[in-house]
Parts: structure tokens; sequence; C-alpha cells
């Protein structure tokens, strides 16, 4: 009854960094049918392992699912599975993924995952490329109905292991696209010095999250000062990196004057407000050092992958 599966699934091999947010937290969620009042949908995205949602049992078809509230490319989906001994019940289903029509009767969604044999107590899906949807669905077929302690969502970042490069360069360049926050790159201290990272493929850029080091100063330059800084994309994986001669030759997408903090939030709020972008760089005009401890370059959802279809939810 269920067609083919093409997407290639892969088991987490690490733990997403401290960085990601996890979408699910807190959003809207149902299930189908509850068990009791102490087993919410909403006990699979409080944070808390130690409970659970549980649909109503004697149902042969089950589903959980929650509203991301806005169309992500979802990079992950991690399945915290209910302790033993009823953990073994939750078998014979998956995940689901729904674009953006919140109809309940829509036959849109993609099945992402299946498995016949029992989940494990931790499971994470992978998506390389990343999946685009605002609505995920767990489902299972067992009459003993489905349980879930808790579901993690997060959103793909473009920068992850990514080859990145700086001038003039101090401590490692990929060190701000290696999704650890506690090592960074460094630049020396310079004028008109960059960081910048090739994404392997372009993107419709749509925001960046950066990291930087805090409370680190040199000769008076602090990194958590980084000023006078031109947030740039380019659509290609040219050579040339900015300088004050062609930074005109780059799409500039945002500009700030004055320090930003340590850790926030950057989209474009100059010319395109999603550029087709194959390199970001981070170049500042100050005398300064640009360390980072992480780089992560998120993307307007529009790579659509679509392998399955099947009808609400399972
Ligand atoms: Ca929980
Ligand atoms: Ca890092």
């Amino acid at each position: 009854m269920y067609v083919l599966v093409v997407i290639v699934i892969l088991t987490a091999l690490v733990h997403p960094s401290e960085a990601e947010v996890n979408l699910v937290y807190q959003q809207e969620t149902r299930q189908s049918g509850e068990y009791s009042e102490a087993f919410p949908a909403s006990n699979a995205v409080n944070g808390n392992t130690s409970d659970f949602s549980y649909t109503a049992a004697g149902q042969q078809a089950n589903w959980w699912m929650v509203n991301l509230g806005s169309k992500y490319s979802i990079g992950s989906i991690t399945l915290y599975n209910r302790l033993e001994p009823y953990g073994e019940y939750q078998n014979n289903g998956g995940v689901r993924i729904q674009p953006s029509d919140p109809s309940l009767s829509s036959d849109d969604w993609t099945r992402v995952s299946y498995q016949e044999d029992a989940y494990p107590q931790v499971q994470t899906h992978n998506f390389t490329p990343p999946i685009e949807g605002q609505h995920v669905a767990i489902f299972n077929i067992h009459p003993e109905g489905l349980a879930l302690a808790e579901v993690e969502i997060r959103e793909y970042c473009y920068s992850r292991g990514k080859l990145s490069f700086q001038y003039p360069p101090s401590e490692d360049a990929n060190n701000a696209a290696d999704g650890d926050l506690s090592k960074y790159s460094s630049t020396r201290n310079h004028t008109n010095g960059w960081w910048k990272v090739d994404l392997g493929r372009q993107i419709l850029f749509r925001e960046v999250k950066i990291f930087v080091r805090d409370g680190q100063c040199y000769e008076e330059a602090c990194s958590s000062h980084l000023r006078q800084v031109y947030f740039l994309t380019n659509p290609t994986n040219t050579d040339f990196s900015p300088n004050n001669e062609n930074i005109d030759d780059w799409n500039i997408c945002s500009y700030s004057e004055t320090s930003l903090g340590d850790e926030y939030i950057r989209s474009c709020d100059t010319g395109i407000a999603y550029p087709l972008t194959r390199q970001f760089s981070i170049f500042s005009t100050a005398e300064t050092q640009i360390e980072l401890r992480q780089v992560e370059v998120y993307g307007h959802g529009e790579f659509v992958i679509r392998h399955s279809h099947a009808v609400f939810p399972c």
C-alpha cells in the first residue's frame, strides 16, 4: 500500500550543535485521539523526555503532528521513543512532511521515512538536501497507539562543514563552520579583513546567525566589538575576495556601523531580500580582528524535494 521512498535517510552521526534552534518547541500540536488528559500531544514538544504524548488505543492508524508556524528547510528530525517496556509498540510507522497547506484532508504529504521495526530510544533522520515543510506528522499502524516522548526538528544549516577562508589568517577559518561553539576562527588585527564560506551550491539566502567570540580584546580591538561590518553574498564561487575596491561586485546584504553584540541574526535589509547565494562573507573596514565561533547560513525554502504522496497522515 505504500509507494517507494526514494529519499536517502541518514542516521545521525553527530548531535546538532547547540546553536541550532529546535523548531517545534511549544508549537501547535495535535494527535489522532487522546488516551487521557495526562498524555496530550503537547507532551512531545515540552523539552522533557521523561513524559510523552499518547494517542487513543484501539485505533489501527495513529498520528501526531506539529505546525511549525512557517515554511522551513528541514535538516533533521529527532524522535525520542517512550521508555520501555512499551516502546516496542512504536513500530510500523515513520515521518511525513507537508509543505504548507494546513488542510488536514490534503493528500499532499510527503513520506520521508518508514520502518517496520520498533523505533530505537533516540533516532535522528538527517535530510541532505533539506526538505521544505511547515507541518510534520509522525505516524504508525498499531492497535496500541502512538506515543512520543519528544520530537525535535531543526532547520538545515547550509554553511555547516563547508570550506571557509579568511584574511589575514590566524586561527583556522573552518572553525566558524564546524558546528562547535567552543572553537573559533580568527583573523589578525587588520583593516579590511574578511571571512567567507563557500556553500558548495546556490541557495536563496534568508538569514545568518552569527556567534562572535566574546570578551576577547587585542590591542584595544575587541572581536565582540566587530563594527563597520558588511554582510555580503555572491551568487558564484569566484575566488576573488571582498575589499574596498570590489565590494560593489558583491551583493551588500546588510551593513552595521556599530557592534551588534556577541550573538545575532541578520537578514538582507538592502537590495534583494533573498539573493541567490553561493558564497557568504563578513567584511570589516575597521581595524579589528574577526573572530567567529559560528556562522550559520539559512535558506529561503525554495528547493522542494517531493518523493511520494499519501493521504493524510498515513
Ligand atoms: Ca516530552
Ligand atoms: Ca566553531
